[in-house]
Parts: structure tokens; C-alpha cells; sequence
């Protein structure tokens, strides 16, 4: 297992939409392992594999880590099947986009169906956090930031911010 570097905006290779994985592996699986490592290590509650550069339509999340305890789930070739008319609004921040936080309006349930890291299927119903976290990393797979769901302006501000972060984290 591996922690990888996670990439941040505006790095083109988030902007890339992911692959259905054709068959679930070994490889599938260690790229599962490196993400839930490298999520955990960066403090998060989900990560894309495109975040740390693998086009995959892999998605690794944990909403339940308290008193230390971990409890990682998988989503591979997560597909929406259905979208509430009702929408919720969350506040959402991003590995991507650090120190960033702004709220997002997303279909406050959905059904999903997905391949777990055996190659089994699965539908799940989610609301609240789950359903929102699911909603941010599927927009991953399509190259799409929660950023993008803002208005131009707060959009621009955000990543003229990243920009500052990363030049004066280069000239030290
Ligand atoms: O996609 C990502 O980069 C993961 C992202 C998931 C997410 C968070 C909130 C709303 C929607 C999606 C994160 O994990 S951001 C970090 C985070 O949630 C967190 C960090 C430190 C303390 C508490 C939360
Ligand atoms: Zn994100």
C-alpha cells in the first residue's frame, strides 16, 4: 500500500473524464488500497482515483471515521440510476481544492448501483452526507470540481487563491 500525491486544481489531468475499470483485479485492487491509504493521510472523507492522476471510474470513501475507527467503502463503475426532484444543499471542500469550502446544491437522494472490489454488484439508496459525498466524487469521474457548480466569480476567486497557495509554496 502507497500514499500518492494528490493532485490540485488547476492541474489539466483533473479535467480528464475517467474509464470504466473492464475487469476488477489485483491491479484494481491495489490502486483501492494506495486510494484509501492516501485519503485517510490527507485527512479526507472521499477521493477519485483521478485525484491522484488514474483515469479510473474508481471512488474510495469513509463517513464513519470517529475515535480512530475506519470503515472504508468502495464504488467502482458507479452509475446514478436515479435522482430525487429535491435538492440539499451541503457545505463541501475537496482535496483538490484545498482550504476551499463553499455550498453546493445536488439532488438530495439518489439510487446508485456499482461494482464492489470483488466484481460484485450492488444498488444503494443514499441521503444526506452520503448522497452528497457519492455526487462530488461522481463529478470527479467526469472531470468536474465543485467548484464548477459556483457562480464565475466565486469560481475565479477560488482559483486565483489556489494559484497564490501553490507560488508561495514553490518560492518558499
Ligand atoms: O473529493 C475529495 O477531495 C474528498 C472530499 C469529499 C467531500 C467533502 C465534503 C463534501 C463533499 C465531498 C473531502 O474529503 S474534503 C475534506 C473533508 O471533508 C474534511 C477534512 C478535514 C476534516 C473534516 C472534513
Ligand atoms: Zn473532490
Amino acid at each position: 500500500m502507497a500514499i500518492r500525491p494528490i493532485l490540485t486544481a488547476p492541474d489539466p489531468r483533473l479535467k480528464a473524464v475517467s474509464t470504466p475499470v473492464e475487469s476488477v483485479d489485483a491491479g484494481t485492487r491495489k490502486l483501492i488500497d494506495d486510494m484509501v491509504d492516501s485519503m485517510y493521510a490527507a485527512d479526507g472523507i472521499g477521493l477519485a482515483a483521478v485525484q491522484i492522476g488514474v483515469a479510473q471510474r474508481v471512488i474510495v470513501m469513509d463517513l464513519d471515521q470517529r475515535d480512530g475507527k475506519k470503515n472504508p467503502r468502495h464504488f467502482i463503475n458507479p452509475v446514478i440510476t436515479w435522482r430525487s426532484e429535491e435538492l440539499a444543499t451541503f457545505e463541501e471542500g475537496c482535496l483538490s481544492v484545498p482550504e476551499i469550502w463553499d455550498e453546493v446544491e445536488r439532488a438530495a437522494r439518489i439510487k446508485a448501483s456499482y461494482l464492489d472490489r470483488e466484481g460484485a454488484r450492488h444498488e444503494l439508496e443514499a441521503d444526506g452526507l452520503l448522497a452528497t459525498c457519492l455526487q462530488h466524487e461522481m463529478d470527479h469521474l467526469e472531470g468536474v470540481l465543485f467548484i464548477d457548480h459556483l457562480s464565475k466569480l466565486k469560481r475565479s476567486m477560488a482559483l486565483k487563491k489556489l494559484q497564490k497557495a501553490k507560488r508561495l509554496k514553490e518560492t518558499g
